[in-house]
């Protein structure tokens, strides 16, 4: 076996833009001209040879709404394609894509605050006291104030520890759950009939749906005992407010966006949204992915969120932009990797993310990264997508050295200002975009972050009413914001409790969605549930986080409840191989009860180490594209001595 280098690998910033002529080459630094010109003459080169749509743009979820922006304009002005995602692919597009089938629109219906308002708080797949400790705060100020909170998670988190009741769920059994706790909602006669009948459709064939799912089968698929279900049941039925907040634990699966319609279905049922302290929340990931998507670097949406099937709003951004925008949805993430294998997508310019360790089955996408013909990266560190490029440009950090403004997960936009100076040459993400864009013909002038931001107010309602000035006045303003004087309103949907039709708009169909187990199936091969997720002291793929010196610092281990570890007779910090129909990483041995018998868990946050994603599957979603990180099936052997002392 190969010899493994354990020494945490050290990120330091980017400094100065770096080159090569070919891939066998080492990069050698450049000036931030030539590497400029090199990076457009390759986007020019793949334009000219293989036409707009081989070339895609990955945003970045962490720099601010105004680069977000400038990139996606970029994306459409410059290169004539709607090719531009970001990491929000690998995330929350599938409540995104849930949201706005119930509602109209992709944003979480409720604001922080509400959860200390509320009397019933259900955490459901997230572990926000470790991934939203924020957020997490105003949960226990709820918590203090008298609501109850139930958590649903495969592990005992952390964030369960605060939990009234915990519900154990085999992973990939939540729409079962959900089916269960409706059905249970409407045999005891506690769904809300007013509500349903007035602002609801689809609810005969909902019910019809739920029938069969009894407490006793729940139980036996869910492996949660029949009370539990019951109880959460006639919590949330009969709260007076309800905040029910999901994460990763329900979209990371490649049924992901089936499972936030079933958790949506709950809140139908009951009245439980659209109204202050009731609602529906998926907390997103980055600290700007609901403003990168919100600011168009998606490729199904314009700019607030608005629909690029739809001529009207097409024409709108045409005339602005004074070029044609393709009358069809770009590649998503998912896509482009899949575009990148048949040799469709030949030019990629990667700002700030890192899927060479952050996508799904790394083996394979490392691959298809390598079978690219230019890939220019932008970052602040040296990844290892960045290692692969051939130019490097470094970029300032958005959260401490740039201008802005970012958008958390209650919508609320705010302002970030440069505190620090850049290292070296670092230059803001935006100028590095409007450089290129100029040496391709587009020249652009931004005065400034403000005037990106107002160029967007004026072409989307929704943040019309959100100046520089009026955000520095109310520390933030959440959209939609269409008005310069009136305040928006902390909570979404309110007209579906109006009276009047006109006033209340679409209602809201139930999604009629079916329980569909885990594509990676365990078998004597492969017993054990591998599910992944994050720890509080490390950053997803760890660049950020990955090489700061700390006792905190555990590095990578797979986790086995003490019952599994005894059964392959391992203990804590003991190598093991651990293998998926993928491929096989070592890793050593941590012993937690909080897991249950023939599950494991495993980060993504030190993939220098243990690149635990040559383990997870690409089984996607197929509406919001997103892989099923949460389900794989792996087997575990204890090394041989000769093989641990190597
Ligand atoms: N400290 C820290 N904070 C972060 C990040 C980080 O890397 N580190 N990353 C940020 C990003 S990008 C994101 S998207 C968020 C993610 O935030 P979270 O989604 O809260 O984080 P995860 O640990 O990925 O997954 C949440 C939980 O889903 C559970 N789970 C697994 N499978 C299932 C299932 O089938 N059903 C249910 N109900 N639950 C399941 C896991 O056990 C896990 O506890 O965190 C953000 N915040
Ligand atoms: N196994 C497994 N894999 C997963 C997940 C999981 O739960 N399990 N979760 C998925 C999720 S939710 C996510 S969001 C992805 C994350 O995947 P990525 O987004 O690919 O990973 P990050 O480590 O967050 O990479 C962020 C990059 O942005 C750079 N950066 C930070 N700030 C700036 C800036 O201002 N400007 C520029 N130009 N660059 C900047 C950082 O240096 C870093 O290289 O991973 C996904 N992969
Ligand atoms: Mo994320």
């Amino acid at each position: 076996m190969k010899k493994r280098d354990r020494t945490p690998r050290t990120y330091t910033r980017l400094t100065h833009p770096l080159v090569r002529d070919s891939r066998d080459e080492p990069f050698r630094r450049a000036t931030w001209d030539e590497a400029l010109a090199r990076a457009a003459d390759g986007f020019r080169r793949t334009r000219e040879a293989h036409g707009p749509d081989a070339f895609a743009m990955l945003s970045c979820a962490r720099a601010t709404n105004e680069m977000n922006y400038v990139a996606q304009k970029f994306t459409r002005v410059v290169m004539g394609t709607n090719n531009v995602d970001s990491c929000n692919r690998t995330c929350h597009a599938p409540s995104v894509a849930g949201l706005s089938a119930a509602f109209g629109s992709g944003g979480g219906t409720s604001s922080y605050e509400e959860v200390e308002h509320t009397d019933l708080i259900v955490m459901w797949g997230s572990n926000a006291r470790f991934a939203h400790p924020i957020f997490f705060q105003h949960v226990l100020k709820g918590i203090r104030n008298g609501a109850r909170m139930y958590a649903v998670d495969p592990r005992r988190t952390s964030t369960a520890e605060w939990a009234e009741s915990w519900l154990g769920l085999n992973v990939g059994t939540d729409i079962p759950l959900a089916h269960a706790v409706g059905r249970e909602i409407i045999h005891a006669g506690l769904h809300n009939k007013a509500f349903i009948e007035r602002a609801t459709t689809g609810f005969a064939e909902y019910a019809e749906l739920v029938e069969p799912w009894t407490l006793s089968l729940a139980e036996k698929v869910t492996g949660i005992p029949a009370a539990a279900i019951r109880d959460l049941a006639h919590a949330y039925a009969t709260a007076e407010r309800a905040q029910l907040c999901w994460t990763l634990g329900i979209t990371e699966h490649h049924n992901g966006t089936d499972n936030v319609r079933a958790l949506i279905n709950l809140s139908l049922l009951t009245g439980h949204v659209g109204r202050y302290g009731s609602g529906v929340q998926p907390l997103r990931g980055q600290n700007n992915v609901q403003g990168g998507g919100d600011m168009g670097a998606i490729p199904n949406r314009l700019p607030g969120f608005q629909d690029i099937l739809d001529a009207a709003h097409r024409v709108k951004f045409e005339r602005a932009w004074g070029t044609e925008i393709p009358p069809r949805y770009g590649m998503t993430l998912t896509d482009m990797f899949e575009a990148m294998e048949h040799g469709d997508l030949r030019a990629v310019y990667c700002i700030g993310e890192n899927p060479a360790q952050s996508e799904a089955d790394s083996e394979q996408a490392i691959r298809r990264l390598a079978a690219l013909d230019h890939l220019v990266v932008q970052d602040i560190f040296l990844t290892k997508t960045a290692e692969m490029a051939d130019v490097i440009l470094p970029a300032t950090a958005a959260w401490a050295e740039t201008d802005g403004t970012t958008t958390n997960s209650e919508r609320r936009v705010q302002r970030v200002r440069a505190a620090l100076t850049p290292p070296g040459e670092a230059r803001e993400d935006i100028d590095i975009i409007c450089e290129i864009a100029a040496r391709l013909g587009h020249d652009w002038k931004f005065a400034d972050s403000e005037a990106v931001w107002n160029e967007l107010r004026a072409l989307s309602p929704g943040h019309f009413g959100m100046t520089y000035d009026r955000l520095e006045e109310h520390q933030g303003l959440q959209w939609p914001c269409p008005d310069l004087e009136v305040l928006p309103s902390s909570f979404l949907h309110g007209r579906l409790w109006e009276s009047d039709p006109e006033l209340r708009g679409r209602p809201a169909p139930f999604g009629i969605v079916a329980h569909d187990p885990p594509v990676d199936l365990t078998d004597d091969a492969y017993p054990i549930r591998l599910t992944t997720g994050r720890r509080l002291d490390s950053y997803n793929t760890g660049v950020q986080s990955g090489s700061f010196a700390s006792p905190l610092r555990r590095g990578e281990y797979v986790e086995l409840c003490p019952e599994d570890a005894e059964r392959y007779g391992v203990v804590v910090g003991e190598q093991v191989r651990v293998s998926s129909r993928r491929g096989t990483v070592v890793a050593p041995v941590w012993v937690d009860p909080a897991l249950r018998p023939g599950l494991a868990f495993m980060t993504m946050h030190f993939p220098d180490e243990v690149d635990t994603n040559q383990l997870t599957i690409e089984a996607n979603c197929p509406i919001a594209g997103t892989a099923e990180f949460k389900a794989s099936a792996i087997r575990i052997e204890k090394l041989p001595v000769a093989a641990v002392r190597s």
